[in-house]
């Protein structure tokens, strides 16, 4: 039998290989489509998971404009979850039930969507604890984590003075920090000024949230006001460097109108070198200032199972021009997009956009030069540092168009080119080029797993790409994203696999599943569900009248409702229906939808308690159901709702099984 199934799984990886051949081969018949020639028949092995066979790694994408989270197992590339974030979402009924309403509400009121890119796995002593995750939000600048142990959003923290949220989140080396630069520098406070004081008014302010290292809750500490220069990206210290935070920044012009000629004037841009551990030190001081503001804290309660809001009204501000030491400019060729620290914590990797060569700046020679003031002038009270004396090493014509760079555990750096469309790896410290591979097509970042980190795990380089043109079969004018994986085990890169993403993956991070799965939690305790409307066995479910209000507390268990006959509901009520599943096991959930709701359905995980709120319209008797298959009886798990006219007088009861009178 065994063997059996070992021929059986040969011959299919055998079939699937031949496939690949053949699709390479018909594909390079086809205009453009190319498997970048060194696809062999083994890639399919390297990537085959077998059924019920359990992939390496997780990796984590950014949804992009779908304000989501993707969730995929390496080396497969195949799909397990979209973890709602900042947007909406039917299928869970995030931000539709009552429950997480708080998680997307706003300074702007309740903000459904949001353009989220930058996936931050929390890290200890420079290595990923698959604790949680953190991303930004950046068109209503906020920063989300995500707990790895549900895989649910936990909290959603608002970031005042911003405006697009995009140098964010980078985290310090022990989670210390979250850091959130602001893209648009802004009036700050904001008020209504013309435009054109831009630079007199506008500033860009750099977010430090301090993180707990228990709970995990972020509060912001403290913003540093910085010149109104656009901040694009960022990277925290390593080792050596640990206390420091990197801003790549472009728009040194300080110009607010046709950025794409105005911002590129200036033959060289700024990294800010922040020292927070500086920061600390003038915060212990007083230095810093408090500045009116307001912003929302939302945090998610497992105990609960519901969302609080809050408002929040200052932040506390340090200025550079008061605070010397806090924050130096190293001069960067040409508009830079991403700054990388290389994992010994030396190297700040800058990718110039419009630069021809990759330039790494040396943090030893920083803080020599800083001492020695090697200054250059200064931006607001900033100072610039000389550019040779932090300049650590130059990447000579490695391509066109660098934008972000990952590491491996072996000293080797790999480089994003979305002009040249290729991964290019290099030396850190020798700066050679070793080798380079195609990606289809116009990739943006990439993502080593760890390749962020003190502790890079390697393994492979994910590529996550702009253009999909003809790598998919077409689906109308809007065209798949998608990622693609190489081994990076060799010398040489090897692609190994296409696969699609939901919404676009600007970045991504990947960690061991073996860092991951121990944490996970398989259902919610009963016991500990403190759910204001819970009730935790069908003896204390009941319905409650309070004028118009309809308070229905509801259990679910397999295979029905408890009640699943309503009476006395009136067109015009608003119906709470509080729904608690009673199960205690793994992967039972149970759904609930009603007939005539203007709202999603709501998907119950076991121990927990969720709301629906239904506004009858219309008499009748109208039905509701469990939505997901949950049982060999899940179809009989269903039930009424009867809805009388507002004027009528159908008393309140409900009942299972044996129709009973209320008292
Ligand atoms: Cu797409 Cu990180 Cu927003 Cu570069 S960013 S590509
Ligand atoms: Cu419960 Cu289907």
């Amino acid at each position: 039998m065994k063997n059996q199934s070992n021929q059986l799984s040969n011959l299919v990886l055998a079939a699937m290989a031949g496939l690949v051949l053949v699709l390479s081969s018909c594909g390079q018949g086809n205009k453009g489509a190319t498997t970048g020639g060194t696809l062999g028949g083994n890639a399919a092995q390297k990537t085959y998971i077998a059924p019920g066979a359990l992939d390496e790694f997780y990796l984590f994408t950014s949804g992009g404009f779908s304000g989501q989270i993707g969730v995929y197992g390496l080396p497969s590339g195949r799909l397990f979850k979209q973890i709602p974030v900042f947007s909406v979402d039917a299928e869970k009924a995030y931000g539709f039930n009552e429950e997480t309403k708080p998680m997307l509400q706003t300074s702007h009121g309740f903000v459904p969507w949001d353009d989220s890119h930058h996936p931050a796995l929390s890290q200890t002593n420079g290595e990923t604890d698959g604790r949680w995750i953190f991303i930004n939000g950046n068109n209503t600048p906020r920063v989300a984590r995500v707990d790895l142990s549900t895989f649910e959003t936990a909290e959603i923290l608002e970031i005042p003075n911003s405006g697009g949220n995009h140098s964010s989140p980078y985290l310090t080396m022990n989670t210390e920090y979250v850091v959130a630069g602001t893209r648009f520098s802004v009036p700050i406070p904001q008020k209504d000024v013309p435009i054109s004081s831009y630079g007199e008014n506008f500033k860009g302010a750099l977010s430090f949230i301090k993180v707990d290292p228990n709970s995990g809750h972020m509060n912001i500490e403290f913003q540093v006001l910085m010149p109104g220069l656009d901040f694009d990206l960022a990277s925290s210290g390593k080792g050596p460097s640990h206390g420091w935070t990197f801003f790549t920044s472009y728009n040194s012009e300080q110009k607010n109108s046709l950025l794409e000629v105005n911002a590129s004037q200036n033959d060289k841009d700024f990294v800010a070198a922040v020292n927070w551990k500086k920061a600390e030190e003038y915060l212990k001081a007083g230095k810093a200032k408090d500045y009116p503001a307001n912003y929302m804290h939302n945090v998610y309660s497992d105990e609960t199972h519901s969302a609080t809001s809050t408002a929040v009204k200052s932040v506390k501000v340090l200025i550079p021009s008061e605070c010397p030491g806090l924050v130096y400019l190293l001069p960067t060729p040409k508009s830079p997009h991403g700054v990388d620290v290389d994992p010994t914590g030396e190297y700040v990797v800058c990718s110039g956009k419009l630069s021809a060569d990759i330039t790494a700046h040396s943090f030893s020679k920083m803080l020599k030069a800083a001492e020695a003031k090697e200054f250059d002038g200064d931006i607001g009270g900033v100072p610039i540092l000389k550019f040779e004396s932090v300049l650590g090493g130059t990447v000579k014509e490695p391509g066109l168009g660098p934008l972000h760079t990952e590491f491996d555990a072996n000293g080797n750096a790999y480089t994003s080119f979305f002009i040249s469309s290729e991964i290019v790896k290099w030396k850190v410290g020798t700066w050679e080029v070793i080798d380079r591979q195609p990606t289809y097509y116009s990739i943006g970042h990439l993502c080593v797993p760890g390749g962020n980190s003190a502790k890079p795990e390697g393994k492979y380089v994910i590529a996550l790409n702009k253009i999909t043109k003809d790598r998919y079969l077409p689906t109308g004018p809007e065209l798949t994203q998608s990622a693609q994986l190489y081994s990076i085990d060799g010398d040489k890169m090897e692609l190994l696999l296409d696969f699609p993403t939901v919404g676009e993956p600007h970045y991504a991070q990947a960690i061991s599943a073996s860092r991951v799965v121990p944490k996970q939690k398989q259902f919610f305790k009963l016991s500990d569900n403190k759910h204001k409307y819970a009730a935790l066995s069908e003896k204390d479910t009941k319905v409650v009248r309070e004028g118009n209000n309809v308070h229905v507390y509801m259990t679910m268990i397999r295979s029905h409702f408890a009640p699943d006959n309503i009476e006395g509901v009136k067109v015009g009520d608003k119906v709470y229906f509080h729904v608690t599943n009673l199960e205690q096991d793994f992967d039972v959930p149970h759904g609930f939808a009603v007939l005539g709701a203007n709202t999603s359905e709501i998907l119950v995980m076991p121990g927990q308690t969720e709301t629906l709120v239904y506004e009858p319209r219309q008499e009748g008797v109208f039905p509701f159901y469990c939505t997901d298959f949950c049982s060999a009886l899940h179809q009989e798990m269903q039930g009424y709702v009867r809805v009388s006219p507002a004027s009528s007088a159908t008393a309140l009861k409900w009942w299972l099984g044996e129709e009973k009178q209320v008292q």
